[in-house]
């Protein structure tokens, strides 16, 4: 099986496997994990903030950003495609008692004047506006990238007007090693940023949350209040110790293989490919109608290549540690013969 639903579907490394085994641990929520206190260092240093925080999830740590950042009734400014918006269940909302204000974009980069249109005057009939959440890469809009000046800019705004920003950058180094700038760079403007260890850096378990000592104070509170105080879990920090020091420069590979994936399926009659958007390890399509991106992914399946839906016609392609480039070409010349074969005329007949 070719393995394209997801690069959460990476599998640990054998270094990760062998640090895990000796890991020196102690109980966390005490404060007293020596491999996570290595981890938390290196993750804040990695991405030039004063501290971080180790969480079970990348749900987790932008639950626990957003819960410290603002409070019950205030406003966040999100994208409107954002996983936070799409994906996280409504925890800020449920959790947290937080009206997020969605906002579209052309391939998830907000702009400026958006962003500062949609920040309200205090007000006594409003919400406050508190916060603006950025998504680098942005996972539903193709896996797009914002540049440091981007990043800048949109910060900008928001501090202007006392908001805070936090970075759902749980690719975020997909997005730097992509654009060839050092992370700290699409972090430093930011006041916090989560990345996971668990996607492309190959991990099997952990996000890690960044910010100021005072924002990861805060955090930790909010980590314990919605259950993600853990006990002997460097032997999890471990292995994303090794994701941090093994796993970020390989990622090219990962992006070289997406746009081979992309080139691969462009042309075929009953689908479009968004080969403008392949930035870095996504590649998204849709299904000309009637065709639905449910009937293609179950002919995928037949032949090796499992893909995810990402709406009624759109499906989403991920690259990362568990594709080689021999399973791109093997990808790409099942799915160009599903489009030939007899059996599978209804996709033929959608040209
Ligand atoms: N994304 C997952 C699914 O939840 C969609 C995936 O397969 O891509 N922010 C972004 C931008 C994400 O893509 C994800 C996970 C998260 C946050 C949440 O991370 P986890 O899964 O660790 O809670």
């Amino acid at each position: 099986m070719v393995e394209l639903r997801s690069d959460t579907f990476t599998l640990p490394t054998e270094s990760m496997r062998k640090a895990m085994a000796i890991a020196e641990v102690g109980d966390d929520v005490w404060d007293e994990d020596p491999t996570i206190h290595r981890l938390q260092d290196r993750a804040a240093e990695m991405v030039g903030m004063e501290a971080s925080l180790f969480v079970p999830s990348g749900t987790m740590g932008n639950l626990c950003a957003l819960l410290s950042h603002a409070r019950a009734g205030d406003e966040v400014i999100v994208e409107i495609d954002s996983h936070i918006f799409q994906n996280e269940v409504a925890g800020a909302a449920v959790v947290g008692g937080l009206q997020l204000r969605p906002l579209d974009s052309e391939s998830g980069r907000l702009q400026p004047e958006q962003v500062l249109g949609a920040i309200r005057e205090p007000d006594i009939h409003e919400p406050r506006s508190a916060l603006l959440c950025l998504e680098n890469t942005h996972n539903r809009k193709g896996g797009t990238c914002l540049s440091p000046n981007q990043t800048a800019a949109l910060c900008a705004v928001a501090h202007q007007a006392g908001l805070k920003v936090h970075l759902d950058g749980a690719r975020v180094f997909n997005a730097a090693v992509a654009q060839r700038v050092d992370v700290r760079e699409l972090t430093a403007p930011v006041d916090s940023v989560m990345f996971c260890l668990s996607k492309g850096l190959s991990a099997p378990v952990g996000s890690m949350l960044a910010g100021s000592v005072d924002f990861i104070e805060r955090a930790r509170r909010m980590r314990k209040m919605v259950g993600g105080g853990m006990r002997q879990a460097g032997v999890l920090a471990a292995a994303g110790l090794c994701a941090l020091t093994e796993m970020v420069d390989r990622l090219t590979e990962d992006h070289a293989n997406a746009r081979r994936l992309a080139e691969g399926l462009q042309g075929l009659s009953g689908i479009n490919v968004d080969i403008g958007r392949v930035e870095t390890n996504m590649v998204f399509g849709e299904c000309r109608p009637p065709v639905t991106a449910r009937h293609f992914i179950d002919r995928c399946r037949t032949v090796g290549v499992l893909l995810d839906q990402a709406s009624a016609y759109r499906w989403r392609m991920v690259t990362h540690r568990g594709v080689t480039s021999e399973d791109v070409d093997y990808a790409v010349g099942a799915i160009r013969r599903l489009f030939v074969e007899p059996s599978t005329a209804a996709l033929r007949a959608t040209g």
